[in-house]
């Protein structure tokens, strides 16, 4: 059912509906980022904001391949949604990329996914550790497979995000926990994810993906640019002035749809006075 998008290397862009499914393609590592993974959800998530027949997005890990031998409950317990930066390329400064630059631009993928005026679903298959584990935190919406595991490693591995990792994880699940999170670095498993308010609903691993098409289709019947304005909404309380830019400017975009707006720049360019008397002022 999903056709490919745009070809990627360690990424899947697919599309189905109107919705388009990110999938980390990196199973033998669990699913973690490298310099080019980044690049290329960056890549992924310009073409989809541009793409205008996309109402909703999914953010997954790839499958685990099921080893010889293997169990129903070994196999789910490899399964990973992602396991953050690649500790193969993590150097002086950053993750190394294939001309030796260090980079930190899962960051920039984070903001990327905030700023989308679409929803962004996170399909936690798996592992959502360290940096994966912010991603699915700045996702508008995470829906959990039970084999789910969730945590945060930095403080073992010699890395921390104190940006939406450490203060949008507070205002999700409240400063004790989020420290307990970070100051313990254990792993929680789908059903306390979700009683800590992490995630939206659980389900099992193979209705996963059915479920979150079942939610993209439902918000796809719902008014778009409502939702665009509540995802800003609700980011600028913590973006603060950039959030308040976002929304003010999606507001200057639906200002720009009325006639009131158009008459002002009709009357520049025919170098008239403008009539804004025949425009209504709403109590
Ligand atoms: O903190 C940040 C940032 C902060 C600010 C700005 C940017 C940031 C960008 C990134 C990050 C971070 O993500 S720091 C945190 C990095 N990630 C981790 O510390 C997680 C490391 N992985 C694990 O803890 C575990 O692998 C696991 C809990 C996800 C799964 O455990 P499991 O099922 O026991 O599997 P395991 O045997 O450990 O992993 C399977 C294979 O995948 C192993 O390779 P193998 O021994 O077969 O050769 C393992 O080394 C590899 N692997 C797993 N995770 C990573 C990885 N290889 C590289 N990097 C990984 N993150």
């Amino acid at each position: 059912m999903w056709t490919i998008m745009h070809p990627f290397k360690e990424i899947i862009l697919e599309e189905y509906n109107g919705i388009a499914k990110v999938t980390i393609n990196r199973p033998r590592y669990r699913n973690a980022f490298t310099p080019l993974t980044t690049a290329e959800l960056s890549q992924a998530f310009s073409i989809i904001r541009e793409a205008q027949q996309i109402r909703v997005v999914l953010l997954t890990g790839a499958e685990t391949p099921r080893l010889e031998g293997q169990t129903d409950e070994e196999w789910l317990r490899t399964q990973a949604f992602c396991s953050g930066g690649d500790m193969n390329v993590k150097g002086r400064g950053g993750y190394i990329d294939e001309e030796g630059t260090p980079r930190l631009s899962v960051l920039d993928v984070q903001m990327q996914i905030r700023r989308l005026p679409k929803p962004v679903i996170a399909m936690v298959n798996g592992f959502a550790i360290g940096g994966g584990h912010v991603l699915h935190l700045v996702c508008d919406l995470t829906l959990a497979a039970e084999n789910a595991r969730f945590g945060q490693t930095g403080p073992k591995v010699g890395s921390f995000d104190a940006g939406f990792g450490a203060s949008y994880l507070a205002r999700i699940v409240g400063q004790k926990k989020a420290r307990e999170i970070w100051f313990m670095c254990r792993q929680y498993s789908a059903a306390e994810a979700e009683e800590m308010g992490m995630v939206n609903k659980v389900v099992p691993l193979a209705d996963l993906e059915k479920e979150c098409v079942a939610w993209a289709e439902h918000m796809m019947e719902l008014s778009p640019l409502a939702l665009r304005m509540i995802k800003m909404g609700l980011n600028a309380e913590l973006d603060g002035e950039a959030g308040i830019q976002q929304l003010a400017g999606d507001c200057t975009a639906l200002y720009y749809m009325l006639d009131e707006a158009q008459e002002g720049g009709r009357a520049f360019l025919e170098k008239r006075k403008p009539d804004w008397g025949k425009f209504p002022m709403i109590p």
